[in-house]
């Protein structure tokens, strides 16, 4: 496939799609669906629902395309000896971080409200990376991953926009991978954040990114796919 041209804000970005993979960020049950623990910590949990169905035409069209996937989980074990006491400890959510709902332990691996949703389910061979932190590089395997894939730019979608999304696209600027938002596919338990985060990354230039809707993705791999045959 020749060279993608993506429109996007601040600019539209030229990449060459074999080194080009998304990442999605945290699309479990327990920050989407009622008793996890987005909810527990008081969120209208149907901010991020809504962009279920953008993401599974986003899916489809990559994996039509042959750009890989990875898809992340933030959580624990269930001893909770990689969660900070800070971490565990903060705020006054209605439940804890290990404690027992309605989905199982609050984010712990292996428990139900740790999956993915059944939409987005990672098909076999799509990588999961386990997070016990917001960033998705953070005391994970992901940076080793995508080197040695050769992929030096990430689409980046999925939950919360300001919170992983955010923290997930800075960690990766650092390191040298350039990053575009699917604007589309992101969400916030609050949507002004959503939007200023957003903002945030394509401002002064693209000071640690560019922001695409993915509909502007889908067109750059049509043109791309038809100029291929
Ligand atoms: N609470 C919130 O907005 N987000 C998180 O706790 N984790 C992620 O963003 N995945």
């Amino acid at each position: 496939m020749p060279v993608l041209t993506i429109h996007a804000q601040p600019a539209p970005i030229s990449l060459d799609p074999a080194r080009l993979a998304l990442v999605i960020i945290d699309m479990q049950r327990d920050f989407l669906e009622a008793g996890g623990f987005g909810e527990a910590l008081g969120n209208d949990v149907s901010q991020l629902r809504r962009i279920v169905p953008a993401c599974a035409a986003l899916l489809s069209h990559l994996r039509a395309a042959g750009i890989p996937i990875i898809h992340t989980r933030e959580g624990h074990r269930p001893d909770l000896s990689d969660a900070p006491r800070a971490k565990v400890e903060r705020g006054a959510p209605s439940l804890r971080i290990g404690d027992d709902g309605p989905m199982g332990r609050i984010l712990i691996r292996g428990e139900a409200g740790h999956d993915i949703v059944a939409e987005l389910a990672p098909l076999s061979g799509e990588p999961l990376v386990d997070k016990p932190g917001k960033g998705a590089f953070y005391q994970t395997d992901l940076d080793l991953m995508l080197r040695n894939g050769g992929i030096d730019t990430l689409l980046v979608c999925g939950v919360t926009t300001e919170v992983c999304v955010h923290t997930t696209i800075r960690e990766a600027n650092d390191r040298g991978y350039r990053c575009i938002a699917v604007a589309d596919c992101c969400a916030s338990y609050f949507p002004e954040f959503h939007e200023v985060g957003l903002k945030m990354i394509s401002a002064q230039g693209g000071i640690f990114g560019w922001v695409a809707e993915s509909g502007a993705i889908f067109s750059a791999l049509d043109e791309a796919g038809a100029l291929s045959r």
